[in-house]
């Protein structure tokens, strides 16, 4: 078994131990899926190292808050969002002394998390003439793309088109035959819906979803 096959899984198996039996998010499983990704999205070249980069420094700002002293009100993303807010720990309005909050952080991750789940929904549904920068700009301009400026939206359509085929891309996932991947995607996708749906309630209801 290859490593690429053990990196899909190990995202399968991190966003499922995210999540615990109160439906509350571990942030330590959630970085790590996110960890994964990163590891995947740098094996397909360096087009994508300034996205690796993003995300490496909101998970690196993440663990800072995990392993220090308040670490122990960052264990699930429901006692960071409460800890933060009754200690006015977060720029709501605008950016201030609070810059790299946990929640205005995890909320870049969690906004991705959607483009992840839209692309890999198509991804599975795709058929033998999709293309995967098609998928992925679709996916891309129904979710992070109406948070991006400009210029970030064209040097990200510049690395979609660096993507390999459809063909390739499954290959590079390595998880067995097309019918394997698909069914190894069926079966991670409604987790990773399920984690995002309950991310998106919780920002939703302490009226988050807008951190600047
Ligand atoms: C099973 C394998 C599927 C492929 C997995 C690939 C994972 C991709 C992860 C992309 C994560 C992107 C996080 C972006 C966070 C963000 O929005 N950051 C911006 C705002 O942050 P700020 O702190 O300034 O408020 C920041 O400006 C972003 C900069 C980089 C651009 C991010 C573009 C994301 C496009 C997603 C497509 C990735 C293509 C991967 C190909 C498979």
């Amino acid at each position: 078994m290859s490593a690429d096959t053990f990196r899909l899984q190990k995202v399968l198996e991190t966003f499922r131990s995210s999540l615990n039996e109160n439906k509350e998010v571990y942030v330590k499983y959630y970085i790590a899926g996110w960890q994964e990704l990163v590891t995947f999205m740098n094996s397909l070249g360096n087009v994508f190292s300034f996205i690796s980069k993003d995300v490496v420094s909101k998970i690196q700002i993440l663990e800072n808050f995990l392993s220090g002293e308040s670490g122990s009100h960052y264990v699930t993303i429901q006692s960071m969002v409460k800890y933060e807010l009754e200690n006015d720990l977060v720029d709501l309005t605008k950016r201030g002394s609070h810059p790299e909050s946990g929640c205005r952080t995890l909320l870049r991750l969690h906004r991705a998390l959607h483009w992840l789940e839209l692309f890999l929904e198509r991804l599975r549904t795709s058929t033998e003439d999709s293309k995967t920068s098609v998928m992925c700009s679709d996916a891309y301009n129904e979710s992070l793309a109406q948070h991006h400026p400009w210029l970030i939206r064209k040097a990200v359509g510049v690395a979609f088109c660096a993507l390999p085929g459809r063909d390739t891309f499954f290959e590079v996932l390595n998880a067995g035959d097309h019918a394997q991947v698909v069914a190894l995607l069926g079966e991670s996708l409604p987790l990773i819906a399920e984690v995002y749906q309950i991310t998106e309630d919780l920002y939703a209801k302490n009226n988050l979803l807008e951190l600047p």
